[in-house]
Order: structure tokens, then sequence, then C-alpha cells
């Protein structure tokens, strides 16, 4: 959601980028540098992740990616996926967005509604109803759903994590992630004025170079526009 452009930023509003995708897409290493490329016209930008992004839902992610909330069934465990949520829009989010500075976050609600719903054991409508509540109208900017073939994806998270051990969405099927990469482009397709998709598989700079692309033509005309006519 566009903030008042006040603070960091002066007179060019701040933006709110998720980037969404299935494991090890390269969501990370895009964030960082988008806010480099940000810095380097002058914008100030938080980069954040969920679940986590604040101290409370960092908690929360530690027993989510544990498993630890697994055996209370797929409704707790989107649950506390939006109650980590909750925390980290109210904590980190808006605040920033209030002071003028963009917000790139590591995954955001689409991922609730590919994991938890698409895929997942709960009905996709609940999923969507139970984002409503917790975020109300309350959504991103523009979104990147970086596209990866499966095995890619799972070979470069494996990578990522060196010796330690997959995360509880890490240890799912082959299957499971196939869906995964079909939810998130139907996501995509969906809401086209929101979501761009970004061929993932192509080396770093690549990736950059279309999510930049992406980003200029969505959010950065329109913020210099919109910080000309003041
Ligand atoms: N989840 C999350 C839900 O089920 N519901 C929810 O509502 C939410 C919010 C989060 C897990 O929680 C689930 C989804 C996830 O399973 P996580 O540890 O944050 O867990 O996992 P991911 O977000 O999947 O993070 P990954 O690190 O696996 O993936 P990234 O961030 O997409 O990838 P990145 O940038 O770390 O890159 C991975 C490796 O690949 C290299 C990097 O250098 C790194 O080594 N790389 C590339 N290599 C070649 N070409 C490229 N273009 C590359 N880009 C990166």
């Amino acid at each position: 959601m566009t903030g008042p452009g006040r603070g960091a930023n002066p007179g060019r509003p701040a933006r709110f980028v998720t980037l969404e995708g299935g494991e090890g897409a390269g969501k990370s290493t895009l964030a960082l540098g988008l806010r480099r490329r940000l810095g380097e016209l002058g914008f100030e930008c938080l980069v954040t992740r969920e679940p986590g992004g604040s101290p409370k839902a960092e908690l929360i992610r530690e027993k989510l990616l544990s498993g630890q909330i697994a055996p209370f069934g797929p409704f707790a465990e989107a649950l506390m996926f939006q109650a980590a949520r909750i925390d980290h829009v109210e904590r980190a989010i808006k605040p920033a967005l209030a002071r003028g500075e963009w917000v790139i976050s590591d995954r955001f609600a689409d991922s609730t509604r590919a994991y938890q719903g698409a895929v997942g054991r709960l009905d996709p409508g609940l999923v969507l109803g139970l984002e409503r509540a917790a975020l109300g109208a309350f959504k991103p900017d523009l979104t990147l759903v970086l596209d990866v073939p499966v095995e890619v994806g799972l070979a470069r998270a494996a990578l990522r994590r060196g010796a330690g051990g997959a995360d509880r969405f890490e240890r799912e099927g082959r299957a499971f992630h196939t869906r995964l990469r079909e939810a998130y482009l139907r996501i995509a397709e969906a809401e086209p004025g929101r979501c761009v998709v970004i061929d993932a598989a192509l080396e770093p700079a690549a990736v950059e170079d279309m999510a930049w692309a992406a980003l200029e033509s969505r959010l950065l005309r329109t913020a210099e526009r919109a910080g000309l006519a003041r």
C-alpha cells in the first residue's frame, strides 16, 4: 500500500513490494538486489521476510518451520501464519511505509494462499477469509512471482541450507512443489494488475534486470510522476 512520501523519501510515495515463489526461487537474493538499486536512486528501503519480519513473528516462524505447529492441524497452522503476519504488518511494514520507506517482503499473503490453500489441506475460500480478517484492504502494490522449475528451486534451496536439515515445507514431495508452482502462476494470472511473473531460472543478474524493469514500469515511473506533481 502506498505510503505518504514523507520522511525517508520526501515527496516520493513509498511502495510495498512482495516476492513470491517456491523453495529456492531466489527471493532473498533478489530482495537485496532490488534494495541496492533503489538505494542508488536515493530510496530508503526495508527488506523483510515472512514468516517473521518482527520480533514476535520471528518467534512464530521458528515454531512453524520446525514443524511444531503441524500436529495442531492445517487450520491452526494457517492461523499462525496470519498471526505472524498481523504483527509483521503492524510493527514493521506499516511503520516503514509511514516513514516514507519502500518495503520489500520475501513472501507475504500469497504464500498462505499457495502453501496452505492451493496445495495444502485447507479450503482456498477459508484461506482468503482469514487473509481478509487479518489484513483488511491492505495489500502489496506489486508482487513479483519468481517462477522456476521444481528441481532447480529445490537444488538451490539445498545449496543455501548447506549441512542444515530441510524445513517442514522443503521436505514435501515433488508433486507438492509442482502443484505449488502451478498455484503461483494461477495467482499471478488472476491478479495481473498486482502480479508480474519473472523467469527465475535465469542467472541472478538477468533475474534482477527483469524484476527491476517490472518495478520501474509499474511503480517507479508513477512514483516519479507523483513526485514531480508536487
Ligand atoms: N510458508 C511461508 C507457508 O507455508 N505459508 C506462508 O504463509 C509463508 C509466509 C519459509 C517457508 O514457509 C512456507 C514457505 C517456505 O517453505 P524460508 O526458509 O523463508 O521458509 O524459505 P524460502 O522463502 O523458500 O527461502 P529460500 O532461501 O529457500 O528461497 P529463496 O529466498 O527464494 O532463494 P535464495 O535467494 O535464498 O537462493 C537460494 C540459493 O540459490 C542461489 C542463492 O545464491 C542461494 O544459494 N540463487 C541462484 N542461483 C542461480 N541462479 C539464480 N537466479 C539464483 N538466485 C539465487
